[in-house]
């Protein structure tokens, strides 16, 4: 029988929530509350994640979870389904979706990296304030109005006012200086690529938009490319869709990218201090393909996997 369930804490247990003609009453999230349930898409803090994951799994169910928490776990597969998919046929119960930043730069390095070899990558963020959920999105709000009102803000969510600024702080130090945030995507970026040895060097900035996570990218090559090759590369790339018409003022921007489910790709450039480098502009909805799609893709593969083996 196919049927939707909605789990929460107690704070939203008993709430009704709207899906197509349905009014759909929320669970309490318990280890009795996956008895029955082929599949589990859930979006929850790191520390809920660790303790519930295992009992959707004791109980018969397949995860995708877009925590932080089991990412990095040898046990559990990363997956962007169109960078590799081949990774989930490993799984074990839990299969993890990467963090948004994460996601949309690995969508556009996996056609280079297959064609050419990725050596290095210098990314900066410029990340929407609904990456930190919806207090972030509360927040921009109140600081911006704030500010134009001329008077002071005191920040909750965020470490400063993010109204008419710029935060050079996603997560808190986790290594030699560099943020959770900026870990996850050296470490992530890795496990995706099947590639150690690539290097990334990122800065992770919070910016006063609400959705749609941007990022300058700078890519070093094993072999040299050209701007006209990895704009055919990204072209010809499932999930890719290219901007790029500098003349024309057209490039990738959050406000376009706002509730569209591609990787968005622009700004294409020969990396002009060095001899095989591209610079590229990207942006994407974090809300979907950093989250929401990603996952709902993962459980789709799972769906076509359990077609074909039946
Ligand atoms: C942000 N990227 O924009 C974070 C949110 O590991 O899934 C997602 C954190 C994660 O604040």
């Amino acid at each position: 029988m196919r049927r939707l369930r909605l789990l929460a804490s107690s704070r939203s247990a008993g709430s009704k929530v709207r899906y197509g003609d349905e009014e759909i009453t929320v669970e309490l999230l318990e280890p009795s509350a996956f008895k029955g349930v082929d599949l589990v898409i859930a979006s929850t803090p790191d520390e809920v994640s660790a303790e519930f994951a295992p009992w959707a799994v004791e109980a018969g169910a397949i995860v995708v979870d877009e925590s932080g928490y089991w990412r990095m776990d040898p046990k559990v597969p990363l997956i962007i389904p169109e960078v590799n998919p081949q990774a989930v046929e490993n799984h074990q119960g839990i299969i993890a979706s990467p963090n948004c930043s994460t996601t949309q730069m690995v969508v556009a390095l996996a056609p280079i990296h297959a064609a050419v070899g990725v050596r290095r990558v210098v990314v900066s963020t410029y990340q929407a304030t609904s990456g930190a959920g919806l207090a972030g999105n509360v927040e921009l709000e109140s600081s911006v109005r704030a500010s134009l009102d001329g008077q002071t803000h005191t920040p909750e969510t965020f470490q400063h006012p993010i109204g008419f600024n710029l935060i050079p702080q996603i997560g808190s130090d986790k290594h030699c200086g560099y943020t959770s945030e900026e870990m996850k995507m050296v470490y992530e970026t890795r496990k995706i690529l099947g590639d150690e040895s690539i290097a990334v060097c990122p800065t992770a900035v919070r910016v006063p938009v609400a959705i749609g996570h941007s990022e300058s990218i700078l890519v070093e090559t094993r072999e040299p490319i050209t701007a006209e090759k990895a704009r055919e590369l990204w072209q010809a790339a499932e999930g890719v869709t290219v901007v790029d018409d500098l003349d024309n003022h057209s490039y990738p921007m959050p406000r376009d990218c706002d509730g569209k489910d591609d990787v968005f790709v622009g700004r294409i450039r020969q990396d002009i201090s060095s001899d095989s480098g591209i610079a590229f502009w990207c942006v994407s909805d974090n809300l979907r393909k950093g989250a929401a799609t990603n996952a709902v893709q993962i459980a789709e593969l799972l769906a076509r996997r359990a077609v074909t083996s039946s």
